[in-house]
């Protein structure tokens, strides 16, 4: 099938049906009221990811997607039926988004949860809707709200862990089909791949990550050289790129490091953020070069290259060196998508809530407290100057000087209580008088 990742469609949600007004006659029933019924909702347009979809070729031929109206409400109590809501598949990693405002809508990375693109109008209200004891005979009705109407480009960007980057006849697909389950095109003229390949690279049980396969990239790709550099959009959601650089090209003349330079100029051309995502150098064919010189190389390709970032050493024919690429790969995958630890348990480092308004110290009270115990330090003075003469009793005139001195010193306490007392005896007071006619004694 062909593989098709962007197509622009339009999508109209369904219109609400209308209200209805009518009243009920029957013989022998006089007045029989209002009974127009509301108007059903219309269909609303929503879209789904589908794990066996993997091009939008669909929604190049189909490119109108339309819900229903709702039904009109009817005279009898009849309400209007609700319209079907209509769902649009699409493969897994589809983002859509508004033509007119660029919004992106929805994108689709889970499958099989439906998201909202259009929402269906509401119904419009029968007469029976604005019935009231004092209208007993409303003649209003309202028509259905419109349904939403949109112009949606869909762009299919394929979920994958890893994406392989290279210039053609690097050795991607070689690469891809050595460690995944995935078996494309392979051959030695350039761009034999013409679209994305996916691959699930099994590492162990329930151990594996998904492999992207892209086609080759050339100077001057940002021009439109070769097949341009769309399909690089393709790589945007993995989590690190692999750097194919065939290492013994068939031309001697070709010098990879310049090939290897431009790819990377190209990256950083279509999307910084593509350039700057983590990125590994992985030298294919390697069984082309002879053993000795293998060293040499490879050293000499990384100094003119001026990488410092991880690289590998393979052969894709042979999966020589593979086995170290593919444990690395999932390693790196795999601590990104670990879960962050659980945080510990908030009961227990939680800060300590600040004390409400009215209970925070002000300067006042803090003066008054100061005062009361300044108070208390006197008395406790005097009280001992007293037991020095009298040695008497004097814990109970201790105890009796403290309270003293609290109470003088808060003097803002007691009018505060008099005055919620004093509230409470005039909210008594302005109490009406209960009406005899429901005293049960008279
Ligand atoms: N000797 C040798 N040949 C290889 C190796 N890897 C790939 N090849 C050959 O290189 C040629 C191109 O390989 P592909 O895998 O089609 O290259 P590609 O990067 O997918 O190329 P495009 O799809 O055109 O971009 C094929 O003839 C492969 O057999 C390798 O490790 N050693
Ligand atoms: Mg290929």
């Amino acid at each position: 099938m062909k593989f098709v990742d962007e197509a622009t469609i339009d999508i109209a949600a369904g219109n609400g049906g209308a209200g209805c007004a009518s009243f009920r006659r029957e013989k022998f029933i006089p007045f029989g009221g209002p009974d127009g019924g509301d108007g059903g909702r219309g269909g609303s347009v929503y879209a789904v990811a589908d794990r066996n979809l993997n091009t939008l070729i669909d929604y190049r031929y189909a490119r109108r997607h339309e819900a229903r109206n709702g039904e009109a409400g009817r005279g009898s109590d009849q309400f209007g039926a609700a319209a079907e809501d209509i769902i649009l598949r699409m493969p897994v990693g589809t983002i859509v988004r508004d033509l007119e405002t660029d919004e992106v809508i929805a994108e689709l990375l889970e499958p099989d949860v439906p998201v909202l693109l259009a929402k269906g109008g509401d119904g419009g209200f029968g007469n029976l809707h604005f019935k009231t004891s004092t209208n007993r005979a409303p003649r209003q009705k309202t028509p259905g709200w419109p349904g939403e109407v949109k112009k949606v480009k869909l762009e299919l960007r394929v979920l994958a862990d890893v994406g392989l980057l290279g210039q053609p006849n690097a050795g991607k697909s070689t690469l891809i089909a050595a460690v995944s389950n995935a078996r494309p095109k392979i051959a030695d003229y350039p761009f034999t791949t013409l679209y994305p390949n996916l691959g699930v690279v099994r590492v162990g049980p329930e151990k594996s990550f998904v492999i992207a396969d892209i086609p080759g990239l050339i100077e001057g790709a940002a021009e439109g050289a070769g097949l341009g550099h769309q399909f690089l959009r393709h790589l945007q959601r993995t989590r690190v790129l692999l750097h194919v650089v065939d290492l013994a090209p068939f031309n001697p003349d070709v010098d990879p490091v310049a090939e290897a330079k431009a790819i990377v100029k190209e990256l950083q051309k279509y999307d910084q953020m593509l350039y700057e995502k983590p990125r590994w150098l992985v030298l294919n064919k390697l069984d082309m070069v002879p053993a000795e010189e293998r060293e040499a190389r490879v050293k000499d390709f990384i100094k003119r290259f001026k990488w410092k970032g991880p690289v590998f050493e393979i052969s894709a024919l042979t999966r020589e060196g593979c086995e170290t690429l593919i444990r690395s790969i999932y390693d790196h995958v795999a601590a990104i998508k670990a879960p962050p630890p659980e945080d510990a348990d908030v009961r227990f480092d939680e800060p300590v809530p600040e004390a409400p308004k009215a209970f925070q110290e002000t300067r006042a009270t803090r003066a008054a407290k100061a005062k009361a115990l300044k108070l208390a330090k006197e008395a406790a003075a005097v009280q001992a100057e007293a037991s020095e003469s009298a040695p008497a009793k004097p814990a109970v005139k201790a105890a009796a000087a403290k309270p003293a001195a609290k109470s003088g010193a808060k003097p803002a306490a007691k009018p505060a209580t008099k005055s919620a007392k004093a509230k409470k005896a005039e909210k008594a007071e302005k109490a009406p008088e209960r009406d005899p006619r429901f005293d049960p004694a008279s």
